[in-house]
Order: C-alpha cells, then structure tokens, then sequence
C-alpha cells in the first residue's frame, strides 16, 4: 500500500484529496496545524468513516516548523508528498506579507530540504500546490505552461518562489517534484473569505432572513472556475506520471464575479437589476416568488460595494489553457460552472438553515 503525506489536510483541496487517495487504497498522513478551536470540520467525516480506519493519520506540524516537518517526514517515509499547506488567501496576504512567505516559499523549501536530507529524493515524489496568481498580469490571452509569470501580491511572489524551488530540486537533485499550476477551484467546503463562497453563504443567508446584504469588492474581476474535487483528481495524476513535470489545471471559461452572482440569483428563480457605478453600484430583487421566499422584499438592495475588498493590487482576468494536462495525463474538468454553483447554493442553504435551529 503506498503513503501519501498531505500538508493543508484540513483545508478544502486537503479533504478532497484525502478521499480521493483513500478511495485509492492509499495510507493518508495528513498535517494539521494546532490551533485554539477546531480545525478538522473538513475532515472529521473521513477520520471517522469506518472505511477508513487504521488508513487515515493526522499529526500535527506546522511548514514554518522546519524540525517538525523534517521528523515527520524521516518517520513516515512517505512514496507521496501533496504540499496543499499555505496562506492562500491573496487579500490576506497584503497585511501579512512576511508570514505568507514563511509559510508559502520557506515552508516549500522545508519540505524539499528535509526529503534530501532524509535521504528520500529517489523514494519520494513531491508536488507542489501553484497557482494562475503566478500570471498575474497576463502576458498572454490563455495562459499555458509557457506563459511568462508577472506575479502582483505577496501570495503570488510568494509562490513563485515554491514554483522555482520546486523546479530547481527536481534539476539539481533530480527528484521527481513537480507543480500543478491550478486556477480557481471552489466547493462547498471553501474558506468563506473567498469570493464564490462568501456569495453562495451570503445568499443563503439572506433568503433566510438571516442577513439582508452582502458587500463585495471588485466584481468585475474575470475567473476560470472549476471544482475542487475534480482538480484533486489530476494532482494525483501529476505525481503518478513517470516524468516530473508542471501542467496547467483550469477549465478554459472565464465569467466575472458579477457573471457568478447573477448565475446564483438565476439557479434561485430570482430576478435581479443592477444599478449605479464604481462603489455605488447595487443589485436590488425586482422579481420572486413571495411564498417561496417569504423574507425576502421587492426593491431590496442585496448586493453592495465596499472598499475594504479591493486590493491594493488586483488581478483582473484569468483564463487558462490546459491543453497540456488533457494530451499528455488525459484529464479534463467534469464539472460545469452551473453544476457547481448548484452544489455550493444546496449545501449553504441546509447549512445556513442549521443556524435557524
Ligand atoms: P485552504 O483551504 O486555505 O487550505 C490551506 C491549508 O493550509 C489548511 O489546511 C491550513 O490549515 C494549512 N496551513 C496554513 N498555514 C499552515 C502552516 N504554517 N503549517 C501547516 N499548515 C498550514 O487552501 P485550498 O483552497 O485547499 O488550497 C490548497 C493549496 O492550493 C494552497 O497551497 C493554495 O495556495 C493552492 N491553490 C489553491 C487554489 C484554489 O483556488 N483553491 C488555486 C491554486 C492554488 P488550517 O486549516 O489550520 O488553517
Ligand atoms: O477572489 C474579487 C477579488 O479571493 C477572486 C485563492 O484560492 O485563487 C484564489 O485567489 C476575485 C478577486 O480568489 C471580493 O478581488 C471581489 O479578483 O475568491 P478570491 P483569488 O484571489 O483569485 C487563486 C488561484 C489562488 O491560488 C488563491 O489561493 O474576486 N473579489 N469582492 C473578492 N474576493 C474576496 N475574497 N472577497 C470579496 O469580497
């Protein structure tokens, strides 16, 4: 039976990849990182899932922890390492540059120092979690494998440098380390901060009388958005396949945040119109049904803007070409955007009315 170790277990592309590798007959080791409250929501359904006993460890560790890491390492001798663990939220990482790199740069060199230094270059394989921020101001009109990077926060800069030391230990030492260049992919287990996410729950909640606006930065960024649990699938495929390599994940459909709000209200039955401009633009409810929503109100203003969302340097179109990843590993996404604002409306809705309880 093969040995995954996953960083950022408890996170949402962590849980997904959990289940997938179990399914796999894997042995999953996952790190998770103590916290003050609980921390293992995403996980807690796998760890205790019968199915998976004796299969499914977690161990605590923190990437920023380079002891820690390297013991765990030396001790599970592991065939698969899933670097998922960083501070991945852009915004986020504009107040906390220097933190964002510890976790996300140094803590990916942690990671690749201890497997040398554990002896395991040829045993283990490494893949790292990059990202479409790495485009950033896009140097082409799809992005592909050979699209130059021109990273714009400290979460891309700070990825750039997991990209590169990724790819330079797979040179010099010749590991088989490799990154999946992975564009937005959301579920109903994304963080809440995250803009697709925040919408589904923020809507949830206001059909539930629980809320009555959610307010939003810049909407007319453009997104290539998949779902998470079908980007697990080929991070797996990377690491199976006989040659260390980097390979963009995306979809190849962009929409605007403001394309995605809409496709929510639509899902819903419910009419919107959109008004003013800049930071006074506004979606009010102009049609529904009154039996079906009962706390709902016609003319409501359920979409505002605030400028504490905006960023000091924002990423405004992304949209990726995964040619690469259907040609040589035979992968491509499953799952529509439509399917997935479903998925994340059904869930936020049953969870949102748990709060009503
Ligand atoms: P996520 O939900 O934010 O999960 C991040 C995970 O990292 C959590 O388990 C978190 O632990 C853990 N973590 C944070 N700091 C850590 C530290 N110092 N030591 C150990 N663990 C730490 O992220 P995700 O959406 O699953 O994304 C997974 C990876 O893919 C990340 O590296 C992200 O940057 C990258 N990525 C994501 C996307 C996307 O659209 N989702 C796209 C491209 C790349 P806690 O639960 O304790 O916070
Ligand atoms: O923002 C805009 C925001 O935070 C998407 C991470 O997983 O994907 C993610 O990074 C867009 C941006 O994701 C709000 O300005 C408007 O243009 O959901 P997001 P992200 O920044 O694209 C990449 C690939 C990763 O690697 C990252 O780890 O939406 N936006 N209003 C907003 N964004 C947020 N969060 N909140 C708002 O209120």
């Amino acid at each position: 039976m093969k040995k995954a170790l996953i960083t950022g277990v408890t996170g949402q592309d962590g849980s997904y990849l959990s289940e997938f590798l179990l399914n796999k007959n894997y042995i999953v080791y996952g790190i998770k990182r103590k916290s003050s409250s609980l921390n293992t929501d995403r996980i807690d359904h796998i760890y205790s899932n019968n199915k998976f006993k004796n299969k499914f460890f977690l161990i605590y560790g923190d990437l920023t922890d380079v002891n820690s890491i390297s013991s765990i390492i030396s001790k599970i001798k592991p065939d698969e390492i899933y670097n998922l663990a960083a501070q991945s939220h852009v915004g986020v990482s504009f107040e906390l540059p220097y933190y964002t790199a510890q976790v996300n740069a140094i803590g990916t060199l942690n990671i690749l120092e201890a497997i040398r230094a554990n002896e395991l270059q040829s045993k283990t394989r490494f893949y790292q979690a990059s990202t479409s921020e790495l485009f950033g101001e896009i140097q082409d009109k799809k992005q592909s494998e050979k699209t130059k990077f021109y990273p714009k926060s400290p979460y891309a800069t700070s990825k750039l440098f997991g990209y590169w030391i990724t790819k330079n230990y797979r040179e010099s030492y010749n590991m088989h380390a490799s990154n999946g260049i992975l564009f937005n992919h959301e579920s109903p287990r994304r963080g809440e901060t995250f803009v697709t996410r925040k919408i589904t729950r923020g809507i949830s909640k206001i059909i539930l009388g629980i809320e009555d606006h959610i307010k939003l930065g810049n909407i007319y960024s453009l997104r290539d958005w998949g779902h998470a649990r079908d980007y697990v699938e080929m991070c797996w495929k990377i690491v199976q396949h006989k040659k260390a390599d980097d390979f963009i994940v995306a979809t190849g459909k962009q929409h605007t945040v403001k394309i995605f709000i809409e496709k929510c209200f639509k899902y819903l039955d419910i009419k919107i119109k959109w008004s003013g401009s800049g930071i006074n633009e506004t979606a009010t409810i102009v049609k529904y049904d009154q039996d079906r929503y009962p706390n709902l109100k016609k003319n409501m203003k359920v979409i505002k803007i605030d400028k504490k969302y905006f960023r000091p340097n924002e990423v405004e179109n992304l949209i990726g070409d995964f040619s690469k990843s259907k040609k040589t590993l035979n992968w491509k996404p499953k799952t529509s955007i439509n399917d997935l604002i479903k998925e994340m409306i059904d869930s936020d809705m049953s969870e949102s009315k748990k709060l009503l309880k």
